[in-house]
């Protein structure tokens, strides 16, 4: 497992430098999700696989931007499930991104996956890593050395509001439901970069990160196997909760295709208990 993070440690120093120095234009392809590809986002990619390529622990990588699943090392035990630049659309904007992993051993669904990470390219290069029976590991540095600078814990409840989506396209009771919280003081912080936007609860102790599903986009916007599961499990491994409409586990999916999606919710206790009242759902 730690060849994979020692991997996606090399990784993030590549993409820090192609973020800084590649053409910001759209290549002319589109990804499974029929969203038009920047160069960036090919070029990520490729920088992503050929890193995994050699690390013998790692069978198949599943990417958002590949159609299928990769086979890689025929002895390898690991599949691994990535977004390499998520919310790259807001480089042009000189905004944070990140890449996200989700390390699944056996059949892809939530209760196989043993280990996630994120990488932020913000002001700053942050890594976070989780896996079963610790706290999320919080990570910084340079390309010459990455120190661990102290794990994530999520406080009962957060001040901070991160509402995903068109709101004009939210369900009544989700408008409802993002207004109360308004109305109890929280504050609204979202940048449109998931990585960033999660990262910034998660190192502020706590909040809400909701995209629901919406009259756009009814299975919701963000892909299961690798965004939502990967920062569910962090989100409950730093001592919160993650889960969708019906109030089930996030870390519960079982997404019928690679690139599935879901309404999601990750947070505080507090806020997801909030989320339940509002959303009719037992705990
Ligand atoms: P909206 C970026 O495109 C992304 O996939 C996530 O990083 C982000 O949370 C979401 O979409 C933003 O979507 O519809 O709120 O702009």
């Amino acid at each position: 497992m730690l060849s994979i993070f020692d991997a996606i440690k090399e990784i993030a120093f590549k993409i820090e430098y192609a973020i800084q120095t590649e053409d910001l234009g759209y290549s002319n392809s589109e990804n499974s999700s029929g969203e038009e590809q920047l160069k960036l986002d090919v070029k990520s990619d490729l920088i992503i696989e050929r890193a995994l390529s050699s690390v013998r622990s790692v069978k198949s990588i599943v990417s958002e931007e590949k159609e299928g699943i990769l086979n890689l090392n025929s002895n390898g035990k690991y599949i691994v499930c990535y977004d390499p630049l998520d919310g790259s659309s807001l480089i042009d904007a000189n905004l944070s991104v990140g890449s996200i992993f989700g390390i699944y051993e056996g059949e892809l669904k939530g209760e196989n996956l043993i280990a996630s990470a994120y990488i932020v390219y913000g002001p700053r290069i942050e890594l976070v890593y989780a896996e079963r029976g610790i706290r999320p590991q919080l990570y910084g540095g340079n390309n010459k050395s990455v120190r661990r600078l102290g794990e994530i814990v999520l406080q009962n409840r957060g001040k901070i509001n991160a509402p995903g989506g068109t709101q004009k396209n939210w369900e009544k009771r989700h408008k409802e439901f993002i207004d109360s919280l308004f109305s109890e003081g929280y504050r609204l912080r979202y940048s449109g970069g998931m990585v960033p936007d999660l990262h910034h609860i998660l190192l502020k102790g706590g909040g809400l990160f909701s995209y629901p599903a919406t009259t756009d986009r009814p299975n919701g916007k963000l892909r299961q196997l690798f965004e939502v599961i990967p920062f569910a499990f962090i989100c409950e491994q730093a001592g919160g909760e993650a889960i969708n409409e019906r109030g089930e586990r996030l870390l519960e999916l079982i997404p019928s295709n690679l690139h599935d999606t879901t309404p999601c919710f990750f947070g505080s206790k507090y806020e997801i208990d909030k989320l339940r009242e509002a959303y009719g759902v037992a705990r």
